[in-house]
């Protein structure tokens, strides 16, 4: 039996996912969206192209929410993206009020779902849709630092000229200006990056990091980055789907974990069959809880905003 995934908003970023997940056989996918023709016609598209390589799955769209039912997984990206001069957090009013619905409806239409969340502002997205579907904590994810920790490792490994596999790296807290570079704990092939590089250059690194979202929205123009969250989404969801049981830093829904209750923010967890497993809870030195700390009020100031 095959997986069904559902993928509610089949814009720039459902694009990709639906089909890297087509494409990696990860399982049957079907693409939701509120405009006509949108998500059937990329699907058509998409499975016109599995022969050539060799996808066995099932690529359908949809404008109705009965489409997603039996979906054991699903990618929430229904919203609008930024545009160049905008935070994510402008973005709250209007992408509330989709989150809601779309709540509603996999609640109604994939009720067993695993849920993995990434619209913007996703920190306060992710705790809307766990609000208003009810859904088990270990049920409802979201994708944040997965990608911003994927671009930290980028940065460090273009500037060591070194391997991308070989760097890990750790970013925590809310998505967005004020999120948390671990950089104690980034590693270059088991070596704390800052033997391998200065306080300087490091520095600067964590500067781009935080800035990178933005950096992408400057150079568009017309949206967001969409490549790396797609596949930094698919990590997530490969390791629920297969049991990996991967350490990555995600949105997840802390009750007394770093101090922190009934929010949302990032932090490191096991993602497996069961969703998140658990959280893992890493010693912050002083100036490391205090930027957290930081981070985390800025994640609430966001979500007290939301009248459900
Ligand atoms: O790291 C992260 N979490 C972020 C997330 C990284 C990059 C982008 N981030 C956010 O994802 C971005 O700020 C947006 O809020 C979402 C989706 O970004 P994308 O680039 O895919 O936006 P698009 O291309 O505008 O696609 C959004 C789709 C579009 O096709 C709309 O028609 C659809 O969402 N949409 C809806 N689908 C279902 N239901 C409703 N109500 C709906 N409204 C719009």
């Amino acid at each position: 039996m095959r997986n069904k995934i559902a993928l509610i908003g089949g814009g720039n970023i459902g694009g990709v996912l639906a089909e890297q997940i087509a494409y990696r056989e990860l399982g049957d996918v079907v693409i939701f969206d509120v405009v006509e023709g949108l998500p059937q016609g990329k699907a058509l598209d998409m499975a016109e192209g599995a022969p050539v390589v060799g996808a066995d799955v099932r690529i359908s769209g949809t404008n109705s929410y009965e489409g997603i039912a039996g979906a054991n997984l699903v990618i929430v990206t229904a919203g609008l993206a930024r545009k160049p001069g905008m935070s994510r957090d402008d973005l709250l009013a209007t992408n509330l009020k989709i989150m809601k619905q779309v709540a509603e409806g996999v609640r109604d239409h994939a009720p067993d779902a695993y849920v993995i969340v990434v619209s913007n502002p996703l920190d306060a997205m992710v705790y809307t849709f766990k609000e208003v579907s009810g859904f088990p904590k270990n049920r409802v994810v979201g994708m944040a630092g997965v990608l911003d920790s994927t671009r930290l490792r980028s940065f460090v490994a273009w500037e060591l000229d070194v391997s991308v596999e070989d760097v890990t790296a750790l970013v925590l807290g809310g998505h967005g200006d004020t999120m948390v570079p671990l950089v104690r704990y980034c590693t270059v092939a088991g070596i704390p990056v800052d033997r391998l590089l200065s306080a300087e250059k490091i520095n600067a690194i964590v500067e781009r990091t935080k800035a990178a979202g933005g950096e992408v929205v400057a150079l568009l123009k017309t949206g967001s980055a969409f490549v790396s969250p797609a596949v930094s989404a698919i990590s997530m969801a490969e390791s629920i789907l297969k049991d990996k049981k991967r350490v990555l830093a995600c949105a997840c829904l802390c009750e007394g974990e770093y101090g922190v209750d009934g929010l949302y923010v990032g932090v490191p967890c096991v993602l497996g069959a069961a969703g998140v497993e658990r959280i893992i809870e890493v010693e912050l030195n002083a100036e490391e809880q205090k930027m957290f700390d930081a981070s985390v009020e800025h994640v609430r100031t966001l979500v007290e905003q939301i009248q459900l």
